[in-house]
């Protein structure tokens, strides 16, 4: 057990109800005892008296013929006892009176017995409290002598590691003791190249304030010139500062620059590729032109030739194709088989010219068949040839497919500008019809 424990056994063993002192049951059989001595000194007066009264009866009643001697006799001897009783009743009050003399006595020790067991009662829970107090306080030690033991237990590793820390200060020491030994020795040579100093040192001193008078002149010209160079510096930086927008511009003009020599030099080489290309189109062209020139020279006179050739008779000609206009009326298929048997098909119409052709030759109002329809495809028309329309001369709400069954073209003469006009009618239709070659 620790020390600083209380041993609160003793405590709880200690029995406070007055053991030792004095019991309740001595409280209770003094008092007792006190009234039994009173009842049994009452009842043996009153047994007393019963014999004397008995005594008397008898010597009244029972010897009345006895002698008046032996009365007188009995009479004394009974004077004598009663006497006797009176001096042993008187002695038993005494007694009586000394036990409640002793019974008060008792009774206020009691009192103050009681009072004491009052106090000692108030005492004892005083004591009680004082007791719960220090086991508080004792929890409370053991708590902060359990704290304290930590704190020593790291106190303990850091005075090792102070420890420790000591001896290797101390080999530091040692160490230091001997570079200090070396360092003394040299501190002598140090005197003596002080001295030496020493002397140098005025030289030197008068040397100094020469040069103080030179340096003040030096800072003279300093200040003026800091005074320069802050001015400097600001210009400077200005210019720093343009310098570093500049270079910020430059850096981006240099990236657009090779941009533009990167697209330039691939301009140029497409300029180049070009270049090639074009004098090669133009040899060509050249080439062309010529092939063209002779061309066109051969085909002029291959067109006067073709002008030239007459028609056979019964065939009318115009520019370089010779036409035929039938006398007799055939549907749209037995007039194009008629073309073919004298080697033509039915006219194909290119021009104006071709169409204001026709148109004067056709009589007054007359219908005939030409080389176009859409039998192939409803509403696409398309001459013998298998060429589309290029110029066209339709009636005005022609050609309107009348009843689903008008897929051949007829040319309609009319003397009206610029000549003539188509219409789609009915290919069994029979009429006149025209053949080109
Ligand atoms: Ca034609
Ligand atoms: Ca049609
Ligand atoms: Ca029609």
């Amino acid at each position: 057990m620790d020390s600083m424990e209380i041993d609160d056994g003793i405590y709880l063993d200690k029995n406070f109800t007055m053991e030792g002192l004095i019991t309740t049951a001595d409280f209770r059989r003094k008092p007792k005892t006190c009234r039994c001595v009173t009842v049994c000194l009452t009842l043996l007066c009153a047994l007393l008296l019963a014999g004397n009264i008995g005594q008397i009866i008898y010597y009244e009643i029972i010897t009345a013929c006895s002698s008046a001697v032996e009365a007188k006799a009995s009479y004394d001897r009974m004077s004598q006892e009663t006497e006797h009783l009176q001096n042993e009743s008187d002695s038993l009050a005494a007694e009586r009176q000394q036990l409640l003399s002793n019974y008060d006595s008792l009774t206020a020790e009691r009192k103050q017995l009681e009072a004491r067991l009052r106090n000692l009662t108030e005492e004892k829970e005083q004591l009680q409290q004082s007791f719960t107090s220090l086991s508080s306080e004792r929890d409370e030690f053991k708590a902060g002598f359990n704290n304290l033991k930590k704190a020593r237990d790291g106190l303990q590793a850091n005075y090792d590691t102070l420890k420790q820390q000591s001896s290797q200060l101390r080999t530091n020491f040692n160490d230091v003791q001997r570079s200090l030994r070396g360092l003394q020795d040299r501190q002598a040579n140090l005197i003596v190249a002080k001295e030496v100093l020493q002397a140098k040192f005025s030289d030197l001193q008068k040397e100094k304030d020469n040069l103080q008078t030179r340096y003040v002149t030096v800072m003279t010209n300093r200040d003026q010139l800091q005074s320069n160079y802050s001015s400097l510096k600001r210009d400077s930086d200005q210019l720093q500062r343009n310098y570093n927008t500049m270079s910020r511009s430059k850096n981006g003009l240099q990236t657009s620059y090779n941009s533009l020599w990167k697209e330039r030099e691939q301009l140029r080489l497409n300029y180049n590729s070009l270049w090639r290309e074009n004098n090669e189109l133009e040899a060509n062209y050249s080439s062309l032109v010529t092939d063209k020139d002779k061309l066109q020279n051969w085909a002029d006179k291959l067109l006067a030739k073709l002008k030239a050739i007459p028609c056979m008779e019964g065939w009318k000609k115009f520019d370089i194709s010779c036409y035929y206009f039938s006398s007799v009326k055939k549907n749209w298929t037995e007039s194009r088989k008629a073309c073919d048997a004298q080697g033509a098909d039915l006219v194909i119409i290119d021009s104006m010219e071709e169409q204001v052709f026709i148109n004067k030759i056709l009589n007054m109002n007359q219908n005939a068949w030409i080389g176009l329809s859409d039998s192939l495809k409803e509403g696409t028309w398309l001459w013998v040839d298998g060429s589309p329309v290029t110029r066209s001369f339709w009636q005005p709400g022609q050609p309107n497919s009348f009843n689903g069954n008008q897929d051949c073209a007829e040319f309609v003469q009319k003397n009206i500008q610029p000549g003539g006009e188509w219409n789609d009618d009915g290919c069994f239709a029979e009429q006149a019809w025209i053949c080109e070659k």
